[in-house]
């Protein structure tokens, strides 16, 4: 009988050999791979020959935040940049539901079909908790998964908007140089993400559905003035009628908007994701957009701003983050706080407390 009584047969480990806590071959196994991961330059040669598989290793190193991953994705995009900025980049936004899957798997169809490369991008803010709707875009876009013209990548995650959406941007560079002259960035309309997503494109759509007549209700006047083209989705079955009525409640609401500085004028069409209806016809305003801008130089004008952009953000979030993460203004912060509730001191006074500790280093 076992004398300790809280032993369990499982537990029994007489005359029975042990295997060793690390499988030998398996070490072997991940050492071998660790080895064999591709160097910086061998990745980007086969990035220029349009070979997916090292795209998606070079953007894991792109969203790495070891550093020596970055020291790697760094040098990456540098000898990617001189093939890159060939594209038309598209923003596609809509509240949840709305059909943006849908709608980019029917377009993302048409785009291959008439010989173009597509990469879908997406930018989630909820994607680091939730991870996302990646589970919902590979079923929705069954058919675009297996192009070979197509590559889809779900969202980075991280902690800050700003991050994910430098990892974004870094990710374009790479997609562009891997050959896709088309790319896809899709958001869903919650929070920030509109604009980040609006500053790194040339064109930006906002997915819509006809409701009950309440179109411009609890939309943000900040989409409709970022908008080039408003799609309104769902235009089948019973849905036709009060889809065309929505698109004329939104042509009329646009023309309450100032003139854009692309000097486009907003487009509004119906289209159903479903059954593949109007897509064509979101291409060819893309396509009348892209000839106007790059006539009248907006579109090169955009991503010089564009650049600038994002060098100023790149380096607020640094910035930022270093001063967060400063060990002296981490415990100096709380005390402040605290100072600052009870009256003790100013506000401005207790920011040059913490900004002084902060460069006393
Ligand atoms: N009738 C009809 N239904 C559609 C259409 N497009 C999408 N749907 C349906 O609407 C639902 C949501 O579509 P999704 O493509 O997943 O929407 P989404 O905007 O990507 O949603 P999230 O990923 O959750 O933000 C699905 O059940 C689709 O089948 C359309 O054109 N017509
Ligand atoms: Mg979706």
């Amino acid at each position: 009988m076992n004398q300790d009584k809280n032993k369990t047969a499982l537990q029994e480990l007489n005359g029975i050999e042990q295997p060793d806590s690390l499988s030998k071959e398996a070490l072997n196994k991940v050492l071998y791979q660790r080895k064999q991961q591709p160097t910086p330059e061998t990745l980007v040669a086969q990035i220029l020959e349009g070979n997916k598989t090292a795209l998606s290793r070079a953007i894991t190193l792109v969203e790495s935040t070891q550093a020596a991953h970055q020291e790697k994705a760094n040098s990456i995009i540098q000898s990617c940049l001189p093939k890159a900025n060939r594209s038309i980049r598209i923003g596609i936004t809509g509240v949840p539901g709305v059909g943006k899957s849908t709608f980019i798997e029917a377009f993302g169809k048409y785009l291959t079909s008439i010989g173009k490369k597509v990469a879908v991008l997406a930018i989630d803010p909820s994607s680091s908790i939730s991870h996302g709707s990646i589970l919902g875009d590979k079923t929705r876009m069954e058919e675009l998964v297996k192009d070979e013209n197509a590559y889809i990548r779900p969202s980075a995650s991280g902690n800050t908007l700003g991050g994910v959406a430098r990892k974004t941007r870094e990710t374009i560079i790479l997609c562009e140089a891997a050959g896709f002259d088309t790319i896809i960035i899709e958001t869903v309309g919650v929070g920030q993400s509109e604009t980040a997503v609006h500053s790194m494109v040339d064109f930006f759509l906002l997915l819509k559905i006809a409701g009950a007549g309440d179109e411009l209700q609890g939309i943000k006047r900040g989409i409709m003035e970022m908008a080039d083209a408003i799609i309104i989705n769902k235009a089948d079955g019973d849905n036709v009628a009060k889809a065309k009525l929505a698109k004329t409640e939104f042509n009329r609401a646009l023309h309450l908007f100032p003139t854009k500085k692309s000097q486009w004028t907003p487009t509004v069409s119906t289209c159903s994701a479903y059954e593949k209806k109007g897509i064509e016809d979101v291409w060819e305003t893309i396509t009348k957009y892209i000839n106007l801008v790059k006539d009248n130089g907006y579109f090169e004008e955009n991503r010089r701003n564009q650049n600038q952009f994002w060098m100023m953000e790149t380096i607020n979030e640094q910035l930022k983050l270093d001063f967060y993460n400063h060990k002296q203004v981490m415990a100096l912060l709380e005390q402040n706080k605290k100072a600052l509730q009870n009256n003790e001191i100013s506000p401005f006074a207790a920011a040059l407390n913490l900004l002084e500790a902060y460069y006393s280093k």
